[in-house]
């Protein structure tokens, strides 16, 4: 399972020195970009957990004229807060790691014109989408429901920027089937296997947002059209919303299985099982979507049901997932000597801030994992929906499962990239240790909140201040506006460790800082022929990738014909 070393030069397709340093200089400008997002979505966070608690910042950042202009209002301050970290820092950070990766892994020769087009295309995309954002003419929130109606420039920069996430799946999946042609009979590399699956999965998820931009949203704010169906924009954007958090999720999952044992110091537990895991997500990451509109009319009951179990079928190859790698973990501290049912625990590598922070959002995704099966149960759906307690589920999913992951990823992808030292390895621990506290303080505040019915997406703490006053729940309240404070500091150690470790002069060989792949506890066998009956029956993953496309159409034609046929053009409006 080793990821080969760069080739002789010369190799014809082959990994050669200079496209391997071109290659990292590419996903280096992805990352790069993806944490900037970052770090402007974040700051805007503690804003908004202070409203959750009561405190109304925003007319004091209003008097400063900077601020004014991006959080001229709690609202654009949250469209900028979900688009930045959500969408923006999400696909870009991905983009890099899951085109480096695998071909990598493959080693392949890139068309590095081409990635670097891409990039491009991703960037326009995202400073297109600014001006309106920032000009206070999309504030929309992250899922821009109609008939809310941003300028058509955001939704045109909207779908450049997913085009180009389009283009990156394509090059790595261009270049593995290229490998399957060069090398009939091999297992595809593991690591290749699980960006090759997340990428396929990624293109039929897409499908649904592309179709509502492109169709409806982009003709609609150009006035081309009189109006566009709420209904049917909202299903077409959630047969893309909800598999994108596993878009979020699996780059993170390619490391927990991956990368993490080594780094903890043990091994991958069980190939197979790795990829069983990414195909299951595959084949039913997409077809579930309408687990996020159980409120929303006129969509059958029985199809809404049939989703909710499809939802708890996908929860299987995260379920499998947790077993899996606490394995790997137990096994890793095993080799350091570590005994008994819990207390191995203490003897993982703790000191390693990479390590840790991925153990840290792991365990913050055992807590949002929960929270995610309650929120698909249709009985419990209505108790939670459109509360603080949703939030709270998100933040310790993408939140903190993927950002944290992303941190501690970075403390030794960057050097790993850009032969740099890590900048005090002192502070990235505490950085990562505070960012797990905060957002599990912030998860039980929300959480809390929620099943007292406080609203999400409400400025409350402005004209709703009386009836939240009245609602007799300060504890949480006051954890949430902690948590804030304490997700800063975290913020600000992160992004200073970063920050100094970006700037300052190379002084290794970037090859110095290895990729941390892992062993496997069962020895991995290069060809079909010798593999395990898993193995060769997961490998065809265009195969399942066409299955997740027919399940999806069974699960969502039957959902969207009648929309189609009773389609309601209903004017657009601009609400703030
Ligand atoms: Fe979710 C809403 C259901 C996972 C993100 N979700 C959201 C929204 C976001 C989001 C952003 O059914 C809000 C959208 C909006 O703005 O309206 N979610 C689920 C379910 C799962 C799930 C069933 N969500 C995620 C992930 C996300 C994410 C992942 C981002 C990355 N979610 C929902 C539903 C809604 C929803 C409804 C709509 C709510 C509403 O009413 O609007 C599942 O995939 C979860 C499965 C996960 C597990 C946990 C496995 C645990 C693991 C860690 C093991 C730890 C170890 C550590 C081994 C079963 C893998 C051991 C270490 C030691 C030291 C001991
Ligand atoms: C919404 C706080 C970091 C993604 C919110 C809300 C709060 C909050 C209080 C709810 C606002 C409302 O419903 O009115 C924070 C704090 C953070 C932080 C204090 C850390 C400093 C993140 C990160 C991500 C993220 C890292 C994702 C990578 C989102 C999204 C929304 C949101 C998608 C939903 C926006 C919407 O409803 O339109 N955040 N957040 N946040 N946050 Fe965060
Ligand atoms: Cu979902």
């Amino acid at each position: 399972t080793t990821i080969p070393a760069p080739t002789v030069p010369g190799t014809p397709s082959g990994l050669d020195a200079a496209s391997l340093s071109g290659l990292k200089r590419v996903a280096q400008y992805y990352v790069v970009t993806a944490f900037m997002a970052l770090l402007i979505g974040v700051l805007i966070g503690p804003l908004q957990a202070l409203n959750y608690a009561g405190i109304d910042a925003y007319p004091a950042v209003a008097r400063i004229p900077l601020l004014r202009t991006i959080i001229g209002s709690y609202y654009q301050g949250l469209t900028l807060h979900g688009v930045l970290n959500a969408l923006v820092f999400t696909q870009f950070f991905t983009s890099g790691w899951l085109l480096y990766l695998p071909l990598r892994a493959l080693d392949v020769r890139p068309n590095l014109t081409f990635a670097w087009v891409t990039y491009g295309l991703m960037l326009a995309g995202l400073l297109t989408a600014a001006v309106p954002l920032l000009g206070n003419n999309a504030t929309v929130l992250y899922t821009f429901y109609p008939p809310m109606e941003a300028s058509p420039v955001f939704y045109i920069g909207a779908a450049v920027m997913v085009a180009a996430s389009l283009l990156v799946a394509g090059q790595v999946i261009v270049a593995w089937i290229g490998w399957k042609r060069a090398h009939p009979g091999h297992v595809t590399p593991v690591v290749a296997y699980m960006s090759v699956a997340t990428w396929l999965m990624w293109v039929i998820a897409a499908l649904g947002l592309v179709a509502e931009v492109v169709f409806l949203l982009i003709p609609w704010s150009l006035g081309l059209t009189a109006g566009v169906d709420p209904l049917l924009a909202r299903t077409l954007f959630w047969w893309t919303g909800h598999p994108i958090v596993y878009f979020w999720l699996l780059p993170a999952y390619v490391s927990w299985y991956a990368f993490l044992p080594r780094q903890a110091g043990g091994r991958l537990a069980s190939e197979g099982l790795t990829r069983l895991a990414f195909a299951l997500f595959l084949v039913f990451s997409v077809p579930v979507g309408l687990h996020h509109q159980y409120a929303d009319p006129n969509i059958s009951t029985a199809w809404k049901t049939i989703h909710m179990f499809l939802t708890f079928l996908v929860a299987v190859p995260s379920l499998l997932t947790a077993f899996s790698v606490a394995a790997a973990l137990e096994d890793a501290a095993h080799a350091r000597g570590g005994r008994g049912v819990l207390g191995w625990i203490r003897f993982l590598n703790w000191r390693d801030a990479s390590m840790t922070g991925q153990v840290l959002a792991m365990v913050s995704f055992i807590f949002g994992g929960a929270g995610g099966i309650v929120n698909a149960s249709y009985a419990f759906a209505p108790i939670v929906h459109n509360t603080a307690w949703i939030p709270g589920h998100f933040h310790i999913t993408v939140g903190t499962a993927t950002t944290l992951s992303f941190m501690a990823i970075t403390f030794w992808l960057v050097p790993h990239l850009t032969g740099k030292r890590l900048h005090s390895p002192r502070l990235a621990l505490p950085s990562v240790w505070l960012w797990f506290t905060g957002m599990m303080l912030f998860a039980v505040g929300m959480h809390w909140q929620g099943l007292a019915a406080v609203p999400r997406r409400t400025h409350l703490s402005a004209g709703a201040q009386d009836i939240y006053d009245t609602m007799q729940i300060a504890v949480p309240r006051a954890l949430t506006g902690l948590s804030g404070v304490i997700l800063l500091i975290a913020a600000l150690l992160y992004f200073w460790v970063l920050l100094r470790t970006l700037v300052s002069p190379r002084v290794d060989d970037p090859e110095a800082t290895v990729i941390p792949i892992s062993d496997a506890i069962s020895p991995s066998r290069p060809t079909l022929a010798q593999a395990s009956p898993l193995v060769r029956r997961t490998e065809p993953l265009l195969a399942l990738a066409g299955a997740a496309l027919v399940l999806t159409l069974l699960v969502y034609l039957p959902v969207l014909g009648p929309m189609l046929a009773s389609y309601q053009a209903v004017p657009g409006q601009r609400l703030w």
